[in-house]
């Protein structure tokens, strides 16, 4: 009697709570919307994550200011910002995530949402005093609640005594066994038709699985690329031979099992060996397997040996956590990097003095011509990352230290893509497929294949390493020069 009261007790707590809060006004509401969905992965309110506590920043940075901080944080440590610098500096350098595609209405719910946080412990005891519950009162003094610690001890109890429980029952009645003389349960039979019942549920699951949940994988797409579709086509054969010998000697298996379970009359045939059936089924699958194996080999090595000297270099750079991507510009030559040279406005390393260097373009977004073979030149920060382009069918380890690469030719136009899929919102994706640290889930970099046409075009508006760095040094504002198109017309015409 008395667990259930406390259950029920807290079960009232717990709605009263969520009440209280609804009291609040809807912008904190959207905007703790917003944090979980954006700013948990790095920060929380009351201490340090990746990124700093947010505790009270709504009052330490005037409101403008933390609006185009949490837009573009990296472009105001790169414009000098002091404020910006200082925080950069005092975390270890740490990039923050870019958020240009949160609106000014949803950063400003996101800092009422910390204001309210900030400010939790008066809040929460004005709205829930009402009630003049002692509980409650001491509830939000302590910040958490004592009744959902006491709520988990008390599942673990009866975890542990249902189990108890059970192993009592299992010994009377194998006591009742023992006194009449032969066994309570057949357990040959109950697990016989246990096997029955997994088989039927397993593969019925697992073809449920295969047919409904398959057709939302990216693999049930066409790929949209040259080598993609040899890949896939190598995967659907692998995947019908595989698939066939799964069902049939899972039936075998379970069926057999079924079949003839204990019933307590039979007993088991001594059959030692049978060579003949011995050979069949190692010969088959020897046979088989090479011929997949083969197959693959050839495949890999078609898609890992093409090279192609026009290719358009494109460098991939992954960092906890995100992406940046280099083109090698006008040269087709990437420029020398070191690691050394790493800092607040040479995020990449890139050697400004390098000639090869000058035409190269730094960019947050990946853009490849249709049809025009590129070769993706990939390195690490930090640590190994995985550069996954899902609908090119396109995985490659990205490692501190040690150059890796992929060549690929991409089929299908993003508009194109976004017909087909009949999804006006479609966009190619570059992720990150190594759990790479706690945000990593955060690593994704907008993938775009344009006609030669619009490539051309987007690949001139993007300003070069040469534009964006040498007048920098000259004029105090580097951010301007480096977003002014003007500067990189007259150094593309010097
Ligand atoms: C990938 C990790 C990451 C994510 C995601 C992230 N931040 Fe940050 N944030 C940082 C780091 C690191 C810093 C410290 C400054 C720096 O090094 O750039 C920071 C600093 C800040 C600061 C300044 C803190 C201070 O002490 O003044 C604010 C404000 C902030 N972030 C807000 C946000 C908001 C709002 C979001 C969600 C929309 C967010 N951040 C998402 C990593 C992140
Ligand atoms: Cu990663």
């Amino acid at each position: 009697m008395r667990i259930i009261t406390t259950v029920l007790h807290s079960f009232f707590l717990v709605s009263l709570l969520s009440f209280s809060v609804a009291g609040f006004a809807q912008t904190v509401e959207e905007g703790e919307k917003l944090f979980n969905a954006n700013c948990t992965s790095c920060h929380a309110i009351n201490e340090k994550v990746v990124g700093p506590a947010l505790k009270n920043t709504h009052t330490k940075h005037k409101e403008d200011w933390y609006i185009k901080w949490v837009k573009n944080s990296q472009k105001m440590v790169k414009s000098g910002d002091a404020m910006a610098v200082q925080l950069y500096k005092e975390n270890n350098e740490a990039l923050m995530t870019s958020f240009e595609n949160l609106s000014d209405v949803q950063i400003k719910s996101i800092i009422a949402y910390v204001k309210a946080e900030s400010e939790k412990q008066p809040v929460a005891t004005a709205s829930v005093a009402p009630s003049s519950s002692t509980d409650s009162a001491s509830m939000s003094a302590s910040g958490e609640n004592p009744y959902k610690t006491k709520t988990n001890w008390m599942l673990a109890i009866v975890a542990v005594l249902l189990i108890l429980v059970i192993g009592q029952v299992f010994g009377i009645l194998s006591r009742i066994g023992e006194i009449q003389g032969r066994p309570a349960i057949n357990w040959g039979s109950i697990n016989g038709k246990l096997l029955l019942a997994f088989l039927i549920v397993g593969m019925g699951a697992a073809i449920w699985e295969f047919f409904i949940h398959g057709k939302l994988t990216v693999n049930a797409q066409d790929a949209a690329s040259i080598h993609g579709e040899e890949y896939d086509s190598m995967f659907n054969i692998t995947l019908l031979i595989t698939g066939i010998v799964f069902i049939i000697t899972q039936i075998l298996l379970f069926w057999y099992g079924y079949r003839y379970r204990n019933d307590g009359k039979r007993k088991a045939i001594y059959y030692p060996d049978n060579h003949k059936l011995e050979l069949i089924w190692t010969v088959i699958p020897a046979i088989v397997l090479t011929i997949l194996v083969i197959r693959g080999l050839k495949t890999w090595n078609h898609i890992m040996n093409s090279q192609d000297e026009k290719a358009a270099i494109v460098e991939v750079y992954g960092y906890q956590f995100g992406w940046n991507a280099r083109y090698a510009g006008t040269d087709n030559k990437l420029g020398n990097h070191d690691f050394r040279q790493i800092g607040v406005v040479n995020a990449l390393g890139v050697d400004p003095k390098d000639p090869k260097a000058q035409d190269d373009v730094i960019v947050n977004e990946l853009h490849f011509p249709v049809g025009k073979p590129v070769s993706l030149k990939f390195r690490a920060k930090d640590v190994i990352h995985s550069a996954y382009l899902p609908h090119f069918r396109v995985q490659m380890n990205v490692v501190p230290g040690l150059p890796t690469q992929f060549n690929f030719t991409p089929t299908i136009t993003t508009a194109e893509m976004r017909n087909k899929l009949n999804n006006p919102k479609f966009d190619y994706v570059l992720l990150c497929n190594k759990i790479c640290g706690g945000a990593h889930y955060r690593m994704k970099m907008k993938v775009v294949v344009d006609t030669p046409e619009e490539y051309a075009k987007w690949l001139a508006t993007q300003p070069t390493l040469g534009a964006s760095t040498a007048p920098a040094t000259e004029s105090t504002d580097a951010q301007a020069s480096i977003n002014s198109t003007e500067t990189v017309k007259t150094i593309a015409s010097k």
